[in-house]
């Protein structure tokens, strides 16, 4: 006899801990309905299907764009908003000079008085989803609760949403509550708070990305990294590459870029066609999650499902994969769009914008059709590169780490860390120019440690500490380097062609990994001479060769005070050997200078 299917328990019954504390939220908030979300094809198409109806969402022309929509955001809530982003410590020093600051009971009664009664004929959706494959045991899991269902929408690409998510919390699982609510989108009334001892988030005011997709940089940053410090890894703001050489070598890369750098370009580099043998898959783009493992080395998986990349610049030079597959099922936010209703970049050689990303009929006198902060956000399956390494619960094993910054001068190319604790200084100095990612003046340059400095959920002292203590762990360390495609000459023009390119750079560091790749012993690090990197077919001035691996002795001794005043911020609780590390930069500057 055939036995019926077993019915499904109800997501609202499946996880005590979560029906609580979503009741409670009700009490609070006041929805007129609650929808617990199951992940499923069904749900998502129904959401689509009701935000189209109600205007809320654009389907764009489906015969070149199937599955494709368009998001605008309120022209006042385009990026991330660092001045209004919390640290809710105890102990205010816990959360460090890196943070803005505020006590976990002066947050909480903040945004109480904001989320009171403020889903008043909304929907409450309950986003229960997993950070990581769901079978990993490195991945964590949390719960959004929003009244956005455009943030479900990207919910639901970014991260494992649904049933599996709130089995995996019902079986045990800790999970971080995210409580959101787009409020009135008013930016007088918006907070992003983080209450890391009690694995919480808090934001109202933004339906924007970051503020508002509370998987992404709330938690698998911000909490992640306070997680990650008590439980011995790391949370990081970086993009996870796999390559395979000629000879058929696999290594992972993990590199460090500050947002809106071309991490997502990096991840998905092509290679250029003078560089044969060579494969590039993409594990992720955005955050890594990195742990040591039991042959001491350190594993990384990606925590998120998808990519929320930025949208302008995009096209089949700069990025071919990229361009290739946020041409079917993507959600855009804030691009233009043409005659025919297709969406529309700046960046794009065809085609031209006719609205422009306000909805508003396109004049160049208005700036970019495109908001420079525009957004893809995209399954990461669909990734023509999408590494057969990126779901392994175990992570990929990290063979060298890189960070970088967006410098027109100072930084080389590319220089390689004496050991680890060295490399720990690469990227506590790191600096990059700001972009539009976040809200601020574009183009000044700022300190971005490790590109943690709007992610980093605890004091950065602290954290340097943690990285040191990590490295020490590490029978097997992977090697770090810091890289620079940005440098210019004095015409302001880009000296490096960057892009499939920068392949030249990370092929020297795998060279170097292996003992094989040659170098030049500097103050600042190991460089690599022209003839260390492979050139072939690569049309570059030997003088802007030059230029790219110079040091200016006296730009450096500059650079390490500015490095100097900077880490004096956090005073007695820098980590000693990072204080050491710093000394021994300066003196082996100080014996260069006479030479
Ligand atoms: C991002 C960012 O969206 O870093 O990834 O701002
Ligand atoms: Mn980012």
């Amino acid at each position: 006899m055939a036995t019926a299917p077993r019915a499904l328990t109800p997501l609202s019954q499946l996880a005590k801990p979560v029906a609580d504390w979503v009741a409670n939220v009700a009490s609070l908030t006041k929805p007129d309905r609650i929808h617990w979300c199951d992940g499923s094809h069904g749900e998502i198409r129904e959401l689509r299907s009701e935000l189209i109806a109600s205007g809320e969402l654009h389907a764009l022309e489906q015969k070149n764009f199937p599955g494709c929509d368009l998001y605008r955001s309120h022209p006042g809530d385009v990026a991330r908003v660092e001045k209004v982003t919390f640290i809710c410590t105890t102990k205010q020093d816990d959360a460090g000079p890196n943070n803005l600051w505020m006590s976990p009971a002066d947050g909480h009664a903040r945004m109480r008085e904001l989320f009171s009664g403020c889903m008043k004929g909304r929907t409450l959706y309950v986003v229960p989803y997993c950070m990581g494959p769901i079978d990993s045991p490195l991945a964590r899991c949390g719960v959004e609760i929003t009244d956005s269902a455009y943030v479900v929408l990207n919910m639901a690409i970014m991260t494992r949403m649904g049933r599996p998510a709130l089995e995996r919390i019902a079986s045990g699982d800790t999970f971080v509550r995210g409580l959101h609510s787009i409020g009135e989108l008013d930016p007088n009334r918006r907070f992003i708070m983080h209450y890391p001892e009690d694995l919480a988030i808090e934001s109202f005011g933004s339906g924007y990305g970051g503020n508002a997709l509370l998987g992404k940089k709330c938690h698998a940053l911000r909490i992640a990294s306070w997680q990650a410090r008590q439980e011995g890894w790391l949370a990081e703001h970086m993009l996870i590459v796999g390559l395979e050489n000629p000879a058929g070598e696999q290594h992972y890369i993990a590199a460090a870029f500050p947002s809106a750098c071309g991490k997502t370009n990096l991840a998905m580099l092509i290679p250029p066609d003078s560089l044969k043998g060579w494969k590039v898959t993409t594990v992720g783009d955005d955050i890594a999650w990195l742990h040591p493992g039991a042959d001491g080395r350190l594993w990384a998986i990606n925590p998120e499902a998808g990519y929320f990349g930025v949208v302008p610049g995009t096209n089949p030079s700069t990025n071919r994969n990229a361009y290739d597959m946020i041409r079917r099922d993507t959600l855009f936010t804030n691009v233009a769009v043409t005659a025919d209703n297709q969406p529309w970049w700046e960046g794009l050689d065809s085609g031209a914008p006719v609205t422009d990303w306000q909805g508003r009929p396109y004049d160049p006198k208005n700036g970019p059709s495109a908001h420079p902060n525009s957004r893809f956000t995209v399954a990461a399956t669909q990734n023509p590169s999408y590494s057969p390494h990126a779901e392994d619960p175990q992570g990929v094993p990290i063979s060298a780490i890189v960070f970088g910054g967006r410098r027109r001068s100072v930084a080389p190319l590319v220089y390689e860390a004496r050991d680890f604790n060295h490399g720990v200084l690469l990227g506590a100095g790191m600096a990059s120019e700001q972009t539009a990612a976040a809200e601020g003046k574009v183009g000044i340059v700022r300190r971005d440690p490790m590109a943690m400095k709007p992610f980093c959920g605890y004091n950065f002292a602290d954290y340097w500490a943690h990285w040191l203590d990590i490295g020490a762990r590490l029978a097997r360390p992977p090697r770090i380097y810091h890289v620079n495609w940005f440098r210019r000459d004095a015409q302001g023009k880009f000296l490096w062609p960057g892009f499939g390119d920068n392949l030249r750079v990370l092929a020297w560091m795998l060279e170097r990994s292996a003992g094989r790749g040659g170098a030049t012993e500097t103050a600042i690090g190991n460089l690599p001479r022209a003839s260390d990197l492979n050139l072939a077919g690569l049309d570059i001035a030997p003088d802007a060769l030059a230029a790219l691996l110079a040091i200016d002795n006296a730009e450096w001794r500059k650079e390490a005070a500015e490095i100097r005043a900077y880490l004096g911020e956090f005073g007695s609780r820098l980590p000693a050997a990072l204080v050491h590390e710093l000394a021994a930069l300066e003196a082996r500057l100080a014996l260069r200078a006479w030479s």
